[in-house]
This record gives C-alpha cells, structure tokens and sequence, in this order.
C-alpha cells in the first residue's frame, strides 16, 4: 500500500508531468472533487432526510428526475462556475449547455460534460450510483460564450475523463490520458487517499453485465455472445457469471478491478442503444482504454464517432479487450437482416 497521497498532491505531481501545465486543469479537478464530497454527504443521508424520490418532473431524456439528480447537478455547476477554467457544461439534467457567463468564465479554456448522478432510481433501494464527468479543451475562441461546437466533440479529444462512485466506500476514479488511478474518500479527514495506482483491467475476465431482460430484443450476435458465455467454460475451469447492477459507475467499476464486458446493445424501446455518447460511453470508454481495455458501439471505437446531437445515444460494449473482441466477431458473423 503506497504511503498516503491524497487527490489534491498527486493531481498536482502529475502536473508536472505536463510541462506546459497552467495548474488549470489541476484546479478543475480540486472542483469536482469539491462537488463529489458535498453530493457524498447527502447521499450518505438520503432516507433520513427528504431529498429522495422523484421530484415529478422528467429530464430530456424522459426520465422521471430524482431529487438527488438535481441537487447533484446544481452542485457539480456550482462548483465548475465557481472557479476560472470552465466556460460551460453539458449534463444529463439540462437539456441544452449551460454557458458561464462572467468575465472570467468566458476567458475560461474547459467545458466539462456530465452524468451528475448516474443509476440514481437506484437511490430509493440503496444501491451504489455515480456521477460520471468528462473533459475537453474548447474549439470556440476564449474570451466569448462556449458553443454547441465544443461540446460536440469525439472522445478521442477528451482531456480527462472519470467518475464518482457512491458505494460502501465512495471513491474517484479518472484519467489525464496518463493511466488511470483510484482514490478512495476517508470521511474522517474529508480527504480522497490513493488507494488504486495504475489501474488495469485483465484482458480477460469472467463477468458479463447486461440487462437479460430485453434479451428477445438484443441483435442476433449479441444473443450469440450471452449464449457462448453461458455454454462455454474457459480453460481454467470457472464458468462465467453474469453481475448486472443496474449503475453503469458500479458495473464499470467491477469489470475494470476484476476484468468483465459491460453491455448495453439497441433493444426494441432504444434502437440506439440507452446510454449517452458524450457523457456516459465517451469518459467510460477514455477510462477502459487507458486501462487497457476497449470499447465500441459493438462495430466502431466509442472515441471516434463524431458527435452530432448533445444527448444521442449509441449501443455501448465495453471492459476487457479480449471479451469485446469477441462480442463484435459475434455481431460481425451475424448481421441483422
Ligand atoms: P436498464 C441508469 O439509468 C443507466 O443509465 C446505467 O447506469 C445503467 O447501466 C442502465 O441505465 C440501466 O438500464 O434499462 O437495464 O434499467
């Protein structure tokens, strides 16, 4: 166990890893870490207080929103505005960017895009969610209001990427594009500690997670895949398993420690898939890769499809290089009619 580092020193050791660094991205950072110990707390609390359910209201997306969606989404904003660096964001919550707009905001060089609390309709049952950012240089000049431009950009452009995931620990993950590292929160200091140095995820793992549920309605290779997992035991002995939480962060989380396929193909009521490109498939996939894992919409690399609307969705595989690989040799092999 390496000796204690917290968030705050190894973000601004890496930094000098990045000679031209300015520290902004470093103070981006120290932001999000801000926001994700406020929305812990309250989590941490949900069902004591009444800041659970739903609020009656649905988001673009035509989910019901929760409570705690929007306390989280007002405080990973408030803490994104709060200092110089990012000009905007886009989130799951709001159905166009949000624009900052003082002065010093707009001379800002970032717009962060976001999940403010992914898998939340699992607050009620107590189940771990997450919030899921993703960060990119902006296109448009600094000094004026961000536009759609720069927020609409291929992951491969993504300048940092991770997320939080509230669970029996909480603890934050995220990437710079220099490998990927975990932090684990100790409430007694209020302090994310290293605790993850380097994550991998094996090229192979066991776990298949996907909603079995919509099986009839998965593509003909997808139901391929699931039936290859389940009828075929690996050279070591141990049959695969099938862990499907139902929260993208926790699932992810699990096959990137453990090694696994995290899957999400087009069913019948999403014909492209449910999860968002740009701030759910998008940091997952920058984070699976730099873990030396993979991810694609089961034919192309999630990191090279261009952008075209800010909440689309596509079909989304992803985790252990090897188990991908051979999801898209089963879509590849048989193709719909
Ligand atoms: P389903 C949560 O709403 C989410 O976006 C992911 O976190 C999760 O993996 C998925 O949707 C669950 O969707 O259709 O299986 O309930």
């Amino acid at each position: 166990m390496s000796g204690l580092r917290t968030l705050g020193e190894f973000v601004v050791e890496k930094q000098a890893d990045f000679p031209h660094a300015s520290g902004d991205l470093s103070s981006l950072l120290a932001s999000i870490r801000l926001a994700a110990k406020i929305v812990n707390r309250e989590i941490n609390k949900a069902g004591l207080v009444d800041i659970t359910g739903a609020v009656g209201t649905e988001n673009v997306q035509g989910e019901a929103q929760q409570k705690l969606d929007l306390y989280a989404n007002e405080k990973f904003k408030a803490a994104l505005e709060a200092r110089d660096q990012v000009c905007g964001v886009a989130s799951e919550e709001e159905d166009e960017t949000v624009s900052f707009d003082r002065d010093k905001n707009q001379h800002a060089k970032y717009v962060v895009l976001m999940d403010p609390l992914d898998g939340s309709s699992n607050i009620d049952v107590n189940v771990s969610v997450g919030t899921i950012f993703s960060i990119y240089r902006r296109v448009s000049p600094v000094g004026t209001p961000p536009t759609l431009e720069d927020f609409l950009q291929p992951g491969h452009k993504q300048v940092a990427a991770g997320y939080v995931i509230y669970g029996s620990s909480t603890m934050l993950v995220y990437t710079t594009g220099a490998g990927v590292n975990g932090f684990t929160y100790d409430p007694s200091l209020g302090t994310f500690c290293l605790s993850h140095e380097n994550m991998m995820i094996p090229d192979v793992g066991k776990i298949y997670s996907i909603n079995e549920g919509n099986y009839i309605r998965f593509p003909k290779g997808v139901k391929k895949y699931i039936k290859y997992c389940q009828e075929n035991v690996p050279e070591d002995g141990r049959p695969y398993t099938s862990r499907y939480i139902g929260s993208l962060v926790s699932d992810f989380h699990r096959n990137l420690l453990k090694g696994g396929i995290y899957m999400y193909p087009s069913t019948q009521s999403h014909p492209d898939g449910k999860l968002r490109l740009l701030y759910e498939c998008n940091p997952m996939a920058f984070l699976a890769e730099q873990a030396g894992g993979t991810a694609s919409d089961g034919k192309r690399r999630i990191m090279d499809i261009d952008p075209k609307e800010l909440h689309e969705r596509v079909p989304f595989f992803c985790g252990s290089k090897e188990m991908v690989a051979k999801v898209e040799q089963f879509i590849a092999e048989n193709p719909e009619d």
